[in-house]
């Protein structure tokens, strides 16, 4: 039995520690989808989200919690994994990312992995309690070649009972519809930073790309996954940008990571901010754009992703008040190390935090019919 089988059996952690009620909810169906119309905002200017940003912090956490425990049962953090299915040799220059051929940070270029082997890992997750299982290439766009074995993954870990996300890399309108035939829940596709800034950081592809592959995912009909990397040396008119172009969306992306830097030796990213003040991200920046993406994209997960393992407990606690209700468990992201189950396990128990059961807030308004037409509009 692992550590977070445990926690849900109680025999290692006591999940039930008194919370205030409304931490505690069910969703009420009824009221999540009268809040479609009353509650959500497409039309965020630049100029607002800065004022956002700007609000005295305790301020602005305090309204992003009321924002969160209005849409989700706060207290509740769902549990996800991620697998490297196909690890380097990425074609992409990204200045952040170990995997680009660019980087000269030891990373290994291995092949696709097997299905049945992928399979195994799911299985183990969802043992462990996982709920959600991200699989990554590093990949420019899949080849055609790749998505029979692609489309296997995706129906084999659904038939396990996990959400399933993929990020792949650039798709075609034929490739999201192959997945979203394949019954996937999500596709990641991170905008990463402001328009403005993206061209400093990734030169191989654009942010119009990005849109491109999000729009053909969204007419497949496959939830969103989009956010990005905050302390890459970006300024808050960056982190405005950032969220300003999540929150304008058309329908807000159903699933928006928030990642910290990890720097890598070896990418530009990690190279050029090393022993600098910038080689990490402030802590209050960091948990004032957690808000401020909470805030303006009520609905959302808001997913802690990447830098945790270097992040205080503190830091952690301070994001799950202002909104977060997501992270990746386990030892390992995609390359980089992450915290651990222990160290989460325990973290959770002194939090008084419990790993989320239910649906998600998007997912359950679809399913009574309540976000066809898109619950950002
Ligand atoms: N190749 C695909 C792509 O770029 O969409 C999928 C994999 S890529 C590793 C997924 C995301 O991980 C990136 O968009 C980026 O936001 C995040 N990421 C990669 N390296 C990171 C790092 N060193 N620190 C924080 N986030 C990182
Ligand atoms: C996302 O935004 N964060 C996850 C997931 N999407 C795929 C990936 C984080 C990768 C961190 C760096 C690494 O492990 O190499
Ligand atoms: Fe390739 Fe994705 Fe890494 Fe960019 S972030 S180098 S596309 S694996």
């Amino acid at each position: 039995m692992t550590i977070w089988s445990k926690a849900r059996h109680k025999s290692m952690f006591d999940w039930s520690l008194p919370m205030p009620d409304a931490a505690t909810l069910p969703i009420d169906r009824a009221r999540v989808s009268t809040t479609i119309s009353s509650g959500v905002r497409t039309d965020w200017t630049r100029t607002e989200i800065a004022a956002l940003f700007d609000l005295p912090f305790t301020e602005l956490v305090f309204r992003a919690a009321e924002v969160h425990r209005a849409h989700h049962r706060a207290g509740e953090v769902q549990l996800c994994t991620l697998l490297s299915i196909k690890t380097g040799g990425c074609a992409e220059d990204c200045g952040y990312c170990s995997q680009s051929v660019k980087a000269d940070s030891g990373v290994e270029a291995t092949k696709l992995m097997d299905v049945q082997a992928v399979l195994q890992s799911a299985a183990q997750a969802r043992d462990s309690g996982s709920k959600r299982f991200c699989m990554g290439a590093a990949w420019r766009n899949p080849k055609q070649r790749d998505m029979p074995a692609i489309v296997e993954m995706v129906k084999g870990v659904r038939q396990m009972g996990m959400e399933t996300c993929m990020t792949l890399g650039m798709l075609t309108g034929e490739q999201a519809e192959q997945l979203a035939e394949a019954g996937l829940d999500y596709y990641n596709h991170n905008i990463d930073t402001s328009p403005e800034r993206y061209g400093d950081v990734i030169t191989t592809r654009t942010f119009e790309d990005r849109l491109d592959t999000l729009d053909k995912v969204r007419s497949a009909g496959i939830n969103v996954c989009s956010g990005g990397i905050v302390g890459m040396g970006e300024t808050r008119a960056d982190r405005v940008g950032f969220v300003h172009a999540l929150a304008t969306m058309e329908r807000h992306p159903e699933s928006v990571p928030v990642n910290a830097l990890v720097p890598v030796k070896g990418t530009v990213l990690g190279d050029m901010l090393a022993d600098t003040p910038l080689a990490k991200i402030d802590d209050i920046e960091f948990v004032r754009t957690v808000a401020v993406a909470r805030i303006t994209m009520p609905l959302s997960m808001v997913r802690l992703s990447a830098g945790r393992e270097s992040m205080s407990e503190a830091t952690q606690a301070l994001c799950f008040m202002a909104g977060a209700n997501s992270i990746f468990t386990g030892d390992k992201l995609l390359t980089a190390a992450n915290a651990g189950d222990d160290a989460d396990a325990a973290m959770f128990a002194r939090l008084g935090l419990k790993p989320m059961e239910g649906e998600e807030p998007m997912r359950a308004m679809k399913a009574v019919g309540g976000c066809s037409g898109g619950c950002a509009a």
